[in-house]
């Protein structure tokens, strides 16, 4: 007899009760018109499309408590390990979508809707984007979380509740213009304040030492208080019931910090510091892959990690009294050295707060942390004045002069009288002023160090961490970013997605693997036909937007060659804009007959405070105007810059794009994860031997990528060698006429001098970047690219390849590996 055959007896009458009424029995036009009614007080006559978006968003948000909740009891009950990931950003976008996906129940929601005359893609534009990241660091954040989630990993992410997110973009005039992403302001239906869960988070004051009879106690006195108060978002896995948590610290003025002033009389001013110490919560950073060094950053560092340590020990706490168990029931992940003063306050909290030997307290550390590095960029190293630090946070000072200590003598001990060894890996940097060097804490405070594509990774240890490397072997490992398919297929491409499990079944989004079963399908003519026609509506549906927002007029059967991503040096742009450039100046010249006509489009933001990278959006713009302009050009070439690139922009311009420009200078491009995103959604890539492209090149193979460029050693060879780029300038007939046109203001005939600091950067300042060296195999690659779009059967048969190739580069593949080879941490089974 089988358990089910068992008359039922219910044992605790409770919980078929509350099954009853359990949200997902309910049908999903009840459901709509109940949270229209009760969360939101309307009638479907005075309902906006934002109350049809909270109804919508409630509905799905029922189901997601339900497993929440669920997820948090079973968790408590199991007591496994748990891995925490700390970072700045978590570059989530919208989560509905994503939610009704994660949770199989998309079909019954659009239904609903339908019926209540309503579309779930008019709703879905309602929602803002979470933008609460800068870039790929904080995307790969995000597609993290959804991997853990989906396996059954109990993995809790920390991070701040930034009031504001990533500044908003508008182009005006061909420019730059910031404007504030107020994306809290008709609330968050994904966020559940907990009041019960905040925290004091100390800064300034003065340390007191005291002798006591067991040793000197430290005492930080004379604090100012923030109250760090969490904010939950639920994180649904896909095809589980596992719902994991992020749990975002917002900045509140804490009550004895104001009363002062209060009872002095001085109202004003209570209220004018509750605001100060608010302000710690307001406003992301807008600087990808360059550290700020402003006060209020470290500010925000330390409030989120000391608040998330703070946490997590006291939940270790609630279930252990033996500290030895610490390594067994946590890991630590650092997001890049953003986190890194973990390091510091965990062992303020073990050894001031918890009165733990140092020693002991220094072996669980080490044993609980891990460092992901994100960049060799020498300007997104970050350090701090020692002034500063020991200002705002002097315990944690003199703790990380103590690790310091003890570091450099294990130093010293095993490369005896190496003097210039100890200040090289040095935690204190005592060259440039004094600095603390976080990524040296983060290296000593780890048990492993991983860098997030294969060159990456060997680069630094042949480089930033070479003598680390020889210090602590083993310590360096890699593990090669990637991306959750749920999101970057499913959710942005249906067209694909449907066509795929119409030949394979579903289970792809789950196991990346099965889409080599696609491989076969790349000779089937059938096959490649309804795989060109989902890529052309992609590229409809593109163009229709990208006409509402620009007014640029596109031909979907144009080649589709994108580039988005932040806009930086290294990343190399101009480089497109070099090629853009002589594109034009054949087709003004004659020089191409039947040349493939194209359509580049670009996307990114610039730091507000990176000046190059604001002129390459505004030379973007003015060229395009020119030539969007030219009668003689017509749609041989369009040119398009995209504004504001964000998670929900890239959701339609990933599925739309033929071609993937990832062309970085060599050995600059620490892994790129949109490179990831464009291939699994059938682009072909144009790269350099840069970051995760070298292994999406063993992947696809060969023949199916567009390879150019020096390699990393060749880069290096070059510079060595005396590089000038006037020789490639006087070399190169088509690159000499496309610079002096920029240089001369052939763009900018109002201010023909424009330009003039872009073209100095390449000929005047050495060209750090190799745009020059590179030019004549980006321009021959890039003729390659157009030839073969000729033959459409050809290209498509590559791209279902670059599909059926992606396995790898799912994010599901990478948290196995940090799981088990970082994290030690297992599934839990439900
Ligand atoms: C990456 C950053 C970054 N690397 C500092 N470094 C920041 C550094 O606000 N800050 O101070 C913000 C971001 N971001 C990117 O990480 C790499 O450039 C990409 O190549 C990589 O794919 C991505 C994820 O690993």
């Amino acid at each position: 007899k089988t358990p089910t055959d068992q008359p039922r007896t219910p044992t605790r009458p409770a919980k078929p009760a509350a099954r009853r009424i359990s949200a997902h029995k309910a049908p999903a036009v009840q459901s709509l018109q109940n949270h229209l009614t009760f969360s939101s007080g309307k009638t479907s006559t005075s309902a906006t499309e934002r109350d049809w978006y909270a109804a919508t968003a409630n509905t799905i948000r029922d189901h997601v408590i339900e497993r929440w909740v669920k997820t948090v009891d079973a968790y408590r009950e199991q007591d496994p390990k748990r891995v925490y990931y700390l970072s700045l950003e978590f570059l989530i976008g919208r989560m509905m979508s994503n939610a009704a996906l994660n949770l199989g129940i998309a079909p019954e929601i659009r239904d609903g809707l339908t019926k209540l005359g309503h579309s779930l893609e008019e709703v879905v534009e309602k929602e803002n984007d979470a933008a609460l990241g800068n870039g790929g660091l904080g995307r790969l954040a995000a597609c993290f979380l959804d991997s853990m989630a989906t396996m059954d990993i109990p993995g809790t992410g920390y991070g701040i509740r930034y009031e504001y997110g990533m500044f908003r973009q508008t182009i005006e005039g061909g420019q730059q213009i910031e404007n504030p992403d107020n994306w809290l302001r008709y609330g968050n239906i994904w966020e559940f304040q907990r009041p019960e869960h905040t925290y004091d988070v100390k800064f300034f004051g003065r340390v007191v030492e005291c002798v006591e009879s067991h040793g000197t106690e430290y005492h930080w006195v004379d604090t100012e208080h923030v109250v760090a108060m969490a904010y939950d978002v639920p994180i649904p896995g896909y095809g589980t019931e596992t719902v994991n948590n992020l749990r975002l610290w917002s900045a509140k003025a804490a009550r004895e910090f104001d009363l002062g002033h209060f009872n002095d009389g001085n109202y004003e001013k209570a209220v004018e510091l509750r605001n100060d110490s608010e302000t710690i919560s307001r406003v992301l950073y807008p600087n990808d892959a360059s550290a700020s060094g402003r006060e209020l950053r470290l500010k925000q560092q330390y409030f989120f990690v000391s608040a998330s340590v703070q946490d997590l020990l006291r939940r270790f706490l609630c279930e252990h009294k033996d500290w030895n168990l610490l390594p067994e029931k946590v890991a630590i992940q650092l997001n890049d050295t953003h986190p890194a003063i973990a390091v510091a306050e965990m062992m303020y909290q073990l050894v001031d707060v918890h009165k733990l030997k140092w020693d002991y307290a220094w072996g669980l550390v080490v044993k609980v942390f891990a460092y992901t590095n994100h960049t060799l960029m020498p300007e997104a190293l970050e350090t701090w004045s020692v002034e500063l630090f020991g200002r705002l946070l002097p315990r944690h000072l003199g703790i990380i002069f103590r690790i310091n200590h003890q570091f450099l003598q294990m130093v010293n001990h095993h490369f005896p009288g190496d003097t210039d060894l100890l200040s090289r890996v040095s935690i204190i940097d005592e060259t440039h002023g004094r600095r603390v060097r976080m990524a040296h804490l983060a290296v000593v405070g780890s048990h492993t160090v991983n860098g997030v594509a294969a060159l990456h990774s060997e680069l630094l240890k042949t480089t930033l961490f070479a003598d680390f490397n020889r210090i602590y072997p083993g310590k360096l490992v890699n593990v090669t970013n990637g991306i959750t398919p749920r999101r970057w297929l499913n959710q942005c491409n249906p067209g694909l997605t449907q066509l795929i499990s119409s030949a394979l079944g579903d289970g792809f989004q789950k196991d990346l693997s099965k889409l080599s079963s696609l491989e076969p399908l790349a000779e089937d003519a059938d096959f490649r036909n309804a795989f060109r026609a989902v890529k052309l509506a992609n590229k409809q549906r593109l163009a229709t937007r990208i006409e509402k927002l620009t007014g640029v007029k596109l031909n979907p059967n144009s080649l589709f060659d994108v580039q988005i991503k932040r806009i930086h040096e290294y990343k190399r742009q101009l480089l497109n804009v070099l090629h853009v450039i002589t594109l034009y100046n054949r087709i003004r010249s004659g020089q191409v007959k039947d040349s493939t006509p194209r359509v580049v489009i670009f996307g990114g933001k610039a730091a507000p405070g990176y000046w190059m990278a604001k002129q390459i959006i505004r030379l973007i713009n003015d060229v395009a105007a020119l030539v969007n302009d030219d009668p003689a050009v017509g749609d041989k070439l369009k040119v398009v810059f995209y504004p504001n690139y964000e998670v929900s922009a890239a959701e339609l311009l990933f599925p739309g794009s033929d071609l993937s420009e990832q062309i970085s200078t060599a050995g600059t491009e620490a892994s790129g994860t949109g490179n990831m995103k464009m291939a699994l959604n059938g682009a072909l890539t144009i790269g350099t031997l840069d970051g995760a492209n070298v292994e999406i090149k063993e992947e696809v193979g060969d023949d199916n990528i567009f390879i150019f460029g020096l390699t990393t050693p060749e880069v290096a060879a070059t510079k060595a060698a005396g590089y000038n780029p006037w020789d490639y300038y006087h070399g190169n007939a088509e690159l000499k006429q496309v610079l002096d046109m920029i240089g001369n203001g052939f763009f900018s005939v109002d201010e023909p001098d424009r330009y003039r600091a872009i073209l100095d950067t390449l000929l005047q300042k050495g060209d750090h970047y190799l745009l020059l060296a590179d030019y004549a195999s980006y321009v021959a690659t890039q003729d390659a690219v157009g030839a073969l779009y000729k033959d459409q059967d050809e290209w498509t048969r590559r791209a279902v390849l670059n599909v059926a190739r992606m396995a790898k580069f799912s994010s599901d593949r990478t948290i196995a590996e940090y799981a088990s080879n970082i994290w030690k941490v297992k599934p839990v089974q439900r």
